[in-house]
């Protein structure tokens, strides 16, 4: 898969879901990653039905996290996988023939070498700073560490964590060409500024 510039992650949003994904449309977002870990799968089912009906014929693709049959079910473009999710060779297997995109996090240098492995359609990895949106965050891996795994990555690497207005010149020096954010967007003051600033930064 080709780079895509910025990826949207929609957790606990300041923002109804339905804008963000407009916005996404409108800025030409990349990727748009439903993760909300404390949200029923019927209201997760209807959510990625709205955002789908959004984004559909656009640039955005849907992305559901940790969950391969909520993909399968929605038919959103793909899924997402952490650590302790459902091992990539058992989704593809649920998946089937389907043309299903699927990222993995990765944590730090060895977990990096092993998902690339796996040849997923990106991975993502992070935190590169610390972190506000996750419960038990991973030790901030560094902007050196990322640069090693952007050497020896043969699919798109996903920088996130803690990035902002004030370190992402340093980020994109590292030749990072993704980038995923949560509360730099969906908590911030003003969505369509950031989005509208980061996507014209990361602009493909
Ligand atoms: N994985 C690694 S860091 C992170 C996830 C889901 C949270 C990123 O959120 P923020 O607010 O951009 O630090
Ligand atoms: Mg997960």
């Amino acid at each position: 898969m080709e780079d895509f510039g910025l990826y949207v992650i929609i957790t606990d949003p300041d923002y109804p879901v339905s804008k963000i994904t407009e916005l996404c449309v409108k800025y030409r977002v990349g990727m748009l990653q439903l993760r909300e870990k404390d949200v029923c799968d019927k209201k997760l089912l209807k959510t990625l039905e709205i955002m789908l009906s959004i984004t559909k014929g656009s640039a955005t693709k849907v992305i559901i996290n940790d969950r391969v049959d909520l993909a399968i079910a929605s038919g959103v473009d793909g899924y997402h996988l952490g650590q302790d999710d459902l091992p990539l060779s058992n989704a593809r297997e649920v998946a089937g023939n389907r043309n299903l995109v699927c990222g993995l996090s990765t944590h730090s240098l060895e977990q990096a070498e092993e998902a690339i492995k796996l040849k997923p359609d990106y991975i993502g990895f992070g935190p590169v700073y610390p972190t506000f949106a996750k419960k038990n965050p991973d030790a901030p891996v560094g902007c050196d560490q990322l640069k090693q795994v952007l050497a020896l990555s043969e699919c798109p690497v996903v920088a996130i964590g803690g990035i902002n207005r004030d370190n992402i010149n340093e980020v994109l020096e590292t030749g990072a060409k993704n980038i995923a954010m949560i509360k730099g967007l969906v908590k911030s003051a003003n969505i369509e500024e950031e989005i509208s600033f980061y996507s014209s930064l990361l602009a493909r």
